[in-house]
């Protein structure tokens, strides 16, 4: 089964929460990926939502066309209107391709039945394929085919899809489903009937994830009242009626709003992003038995997905200044755009693949979906890890492919029989341990192991024992274990004789 998150919702399988993969002996959560992306198709525009079952990755936008991996844009492109399916594993195009179209087509949330025979579709569309549709469908994923009996007819943009086995939550901009008052939320029967549950929600619903066992749907958005009642972008409702079962007046400030829910066996997850002073832009933890508020993470920069995934917190969100975070950066120009976190206390873990902003709202990866222990990554991104790569990217358990930079060596000091050598750590995106062998005249001198980052890169030195009056020539190289970065250019070192000046050049 499948851990899915889209821009607007996620639920977390329980089954996948191995208790012993989420707490190992040094106490912190183990990344289930490297940072090292997977070759990975990509889109010529902006990538919504994510949702996968049975070894496909289904991806919903703003866009025309898809292309293979590594082409430039306008290359090799093949015809995909705002929807497209995609072999989780090999990453291979699929040929289930609805074209959803209509003015301003989008296609903003997507997600499985629980079953997984079933994929829902919202956004803003009026036709998919050649069948007339108002913003919401279902697929069948055996064979891609339209479900005829699900056709409601919403009045406006789809932002959030939740599922249970007996209903399908629709979350969004409208006032009327199927004819029926429902003002930005409703509930229908797996076969199309809409349901008797009903919430009265002030503004548009941009995220919803549904806890059957609690018979609870948490909801987000825009809104400050639901019910009648001051409810401030957050709020959990009955699953069967739609009446509030808990607001959360004071989890965010005013000009912030939730933009994902998640939840995993004891905990339900938000994501915020803000506009003005004073906003709240990160994540939020609470407890799911009592509403408690665990910890909040006051990152800056707009969080628009998080996804609990194997005992780790995933998020997307253009995160900077996050000195107030355990394990987290101080301001800084470069921007990072995925966080692996601990669901604990929130502290970051090391590991940082990092796109672009992109286009669109230039606000990078707004969707997450894992499949077969592959992480899928959509948004508006137009790069990732510096290297061209659009709308789409993928990190697997393996391989590690990327070696550190190796850093550049220079001389600190020299003295009668002694020479000391320094330079800075480099740093890694999945390893916070870096290994550094020092050559003199190619035979090994001195193996070091340093923590780094890449907002904090130590100072490392080594003071080799040599004879007065000898020349020496050093390089270095770093590993994270697995991949070694080529030798350094190397330092010649003149060791001084007691009557002598010190000297030292690097070539
Ligand atoms: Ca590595």
């Amino acid at each position: 089964m499948a851990a899915t998150a889209v821009a607007t919702t996620t639920l977390l399988c329980p089954a996948l929460l191995d208790t012993a993969f989420a707490a190992p002996a040094n106490g912190a959560p183990k990344v289930s990926f490297t940072a090292d992306p997977l070759s990975t198709w990509q889109t010529n525009g902006i990538v919504w939502a994510l949702a996968s079952t049975g070894n496909v990755v289904y991806v919903g936008g703003t866009f025309d066309t898809v292309r293979p991996p590594g082409a430039a844009p306008g290359e090799k492109e093949v015809r995909r209107r705002n929807f497209a399916a995609f072999d989780a594993t090999t990453g291979a195009l699929l040929p289930c391709a609805p074209s959803f179209t209509g003015d301003t087509a989008t296609v903003r949330a997507l997600k499985a039945s629980p079953d997984g025979r079933v994929l829902y579709a919202g956004g803003s569309f009026d036709r998919v394929g050649t069948t007339g549709a108002a913003s919401a469908v279902a697929l069948n994923t055996a064979d891609c085919s339209l479900r005829k009996e699900f056709h409601p007819t919403v009045s406006a943009t789809v932002r959030a899809i939740a599922t249970t086995d007996r209903a399908v939550y629709l979350g969004g901009d409208f006032h009327l489903v199927s004819g029926h008052t429902r003002n930005r939320i409703a509930a229908l029967s797996p076969q199309g009937a809409l349901l008797p549950f009903a919430a009265d929600i002030d503004a548009p619903v941009r995220a919803m994830s549904v806890v059957p066992a609690r018979g609870r749907i948490y909801v987000g958005g825009d809104f400050e009242r639901i019910n009648g009642r001051r409810a401030h972008s957050l709020a959990a409702l009955n699953s069967t009626t739609g009446a509030t079962a808990h607001s959360y007046p004071h989890w965010l400030p005013p000009g912030s709003a939730v933009k994902s829910i998640a939840y995993d066996a004891t905990r339900f997850y938000v994501g915020a992003e803000g506009r003005g002073p004073g906003i709240f832009d990160g994540r939020i933890a609470g407890r799911l038995s009592d509403d408690t508020l665990l910890w909040r993470d006051d990152c800056a920069g707009a969080t628009q997905v998080v996804l609990a995934y194997r005992g780790v917190l995933y998020s997307a969100s253009h995160a900077h200044d996050c000195s107030g975070t355990p394990g987290g950066f101080p301001e800084r120009n470069d921007r990072q755009h995925l966080l692996a976190q601990s669901p604990d206390n929130r502290t970051i873990l090391h590991w940082f693949p990092d796109t672009n902003e992109g286009i669109g709202e230039d606000l990078g990866p707004r969707a997450l979906t894992v499949e077969r222990g592959v992480l899928w990554v959509g948004g508006e991104f137009t790069k990732v890890n510096d290297r061209p790569q659009q709308g789409l990217t993928r990190f697997a358990a393996g391989p590690d492919t990327t070696a550190p930079q190796v850093p550049a060596l220079s001389l600190a000091t020299t003295s009668p029989g002694k020479a000391t050598i320094r330079w800075q750590a480099s740093w890694d995106r999945d390893d916070a341990s870096l290994t550094y062998r020092l050559y003199r005249d190619g035979r090994l001198v001195s193996q070091q192991h340093k923590s780094s980052t890449y907002w904090h890169r130590p100072w490392m030195s080594y003071t080799d024992v040599v004879p007065a009056g000898t020349r020496h020539t050093y390089r270095l190289e770093a590993t994270d274990g697995t991949n070694t970065s080529p030798k350094s250019a190397s330092l010649s070192v003149a060791v001084p004789t007691e009557t002598n000046a010190r000297t030292g050049s690097a070539e």
